[in-house]
């Protein structure tokens, strides 16, 4: 009886796992805070493996510090839904970690001769030293069950591990402790196979921490967030081997404009494409320990400089058009008339809504599907001081009229219905113009 009660809470949790798919923008999770993003693609799958920001109390990591005491590990095979996997390790069942340090800072994972090896820090026993350890965890597939080893790996103190296996097989490992450091990891990715390099040439003044490193053309990345100003900026260096030297070459990725203090990424190429996974503090604004994690398209010079990326609130993922579309995530705004606020401040896990105030504001929404279906309406979820009327284009604001939707005066959300007049096809970016003459602020559109 027990097994089978056991049995129907297991199929609902999964079921709930399940059920948080279908995301398509950012930020990437959208229930519980997460940072320092490594993704990686096994298969035909992007598995991103995150820190887990939590907040702590009294008695359980230090208030208004970092605190983190488990990781997950998520899988995406559209960049659209991503898959909770669940707890791949905590900091109970680390044999050499203290139970109690709430310091599982940023992790990497990576595949190699059939094992999945997740390297993380952690605050390790007093027998292992003081500060940062780094260990690794082992499975046969990329979503665990993952095996902590006995001990760390000698040698290297310091956090945000980062592994690269370079074309001729040879592995590395990188990790940071105020400079950056790089070393051969041995055949069985468990210890070092030659002693750590400090990468020299990089800025001097400014924190650097949470290498990432990979190789496109024959040029090997070294890729970092750097205090160059007050907050961390992305940058990179780039040079013809795996150890350097490095040559300081540009930013990524500016500060971000809500004062986040770190950021953390990792770089992939998912068939032509590459994406920058990164962190900020969109669902905690006031509390930068408090992160979550996000992607944006990341594109290359043709000398093989990267084009500074913009985080967006768009995301990645291709959103299916008969789901919600969260127009408040756009991919561009008017400059003046259309903002987003949070939908409850006391719950920000419940995201954005758009808000309009001036006649002709809009917002660009990008790469939504419509597949070859003709869709015949479209619900728009508003609210509003007055009776409005919002026109959904495709290409452009002046592109094909998709829907006119003439909403209510209502102090409560509404589902408004209204006839779709040209059916868009394929993938479409589709702008969402204000008609109107008193604020309103829009949920969602959805079409059916
Ligand atoms: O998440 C804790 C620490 O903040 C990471 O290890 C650093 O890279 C920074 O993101």
């Amino acid at each position: 009886m027990k097994d089978i009660l056991y049995k129907k809470i297991l199929a609902t949790g999964i079921m709930m796992l399940m059920v948080l798919g279908a995301i398509a923008q950012n930020p990437l999770i959208r229930n519980m805070y997460s940072a320092d993003p490594s993704a990686r693609v096994f298969g035909d799958s992007v598995y991103v493996y995150p820190s887990h920001d939590i907040l702590a109390t009294p008695g359980h990591g230090r208030v208004g510090w970092f605190c983190m005491e488990d990781y997950h590990v998520y899988a995406s095979k559209d960049l659209a839904d991503w898959k909770d996997h669940g707890v791949i390790v905590t900091q109970t069942s680390v044999p050499w970690a203290k139970p109690d340090g709430y310091s599982m800072w940023a992790p990497d994972c990576i595949y190699r001769n059939g094992k999945y090896y997740f390297y993380f820090p952690a605050t390790p026993d007093s027998i292992y030293g003081r500060g940062f350890a780094i260990g690794v965890a082992v499975a046969d597939k990329p979503g665990g069950p993952f095996m902590p080893q006995p001990t760390p790996i000698k040698k290297v103190h310091g956090i945000d591990p980062n592994v690269f296996i370079d074309k001729d097989g040879q592995a590395y490992l990188y990790w940071s402790q105020g400079n950056i450091y790089g070393a051969k990891l041995q055949d069985n990715m468990l210890e070092l196979a030659s002693d750590p390099v400090i990468f020299q040439d990089l800025p001097n003044k400014g924190l650097k921490e949470g290498p990432y490193v990979f190789e496109r053309n024959g040029l090997y990345y070294l890729t970092f967030p750097h205090v160059e100003n007050k907050t961390e900026r992305l940058e990179y260096a780039i040079g013809n081997s795996p150890l350097g030297p490095f040559k300081m070459t540009g930013v990524i990725m500016d500060e971000s404009a809500s004062g986040c203090w770190t950021n953390h990424h990792s770089v992939i190429q998912l068939k032509n494409q590459w994406y920058l996974f990164y962190h900020h503090n969109d669902y905690s604004p006031r509390f930068d320990k408090a992160r979550s994690i996000m992607a944006d398209s990341l594109v290359f010079n043709a000398d093989g400089t990267i084009k500074k990326v913009t985080p967006t609130l768009r995301g990645i993922g291709i959103t299916s058009a008969a789901s919600d579309i969260q127009v408040d995530r756009y991919t561009a705004i008017s400059d003046r008339g259309a903002s987003i606020a949070f939908l409850d401040t006391a719950d920000r896990f419940k995201g954005w809504k758009a808000d309009f105030t001036e006649a002709g504001a809009w917002v660009q929404y990008n790469s939504v599907d419509f597949g070859k279906k003709s869709f015949r309406s479209v619900r728009v979820k508003v609210m509003g001081e007055g009776a409005n009327t919002l026109e959904l284009h495709s290409g452009s604001i002046t592109g094909p009229l998709i829907a006119r939707v003439n909403t209510i005066k209502s102090g409560e959300w509404n589902m408004i219905k209204a006839p779709v007049s040209t059916s868009p096809s394929g993938v479409q970016n589709i702008f969402v113009v204000f008609r109107g003459d008193t604020p309103l602020s829009v949920d969602w559109i959805k079409f059916e």
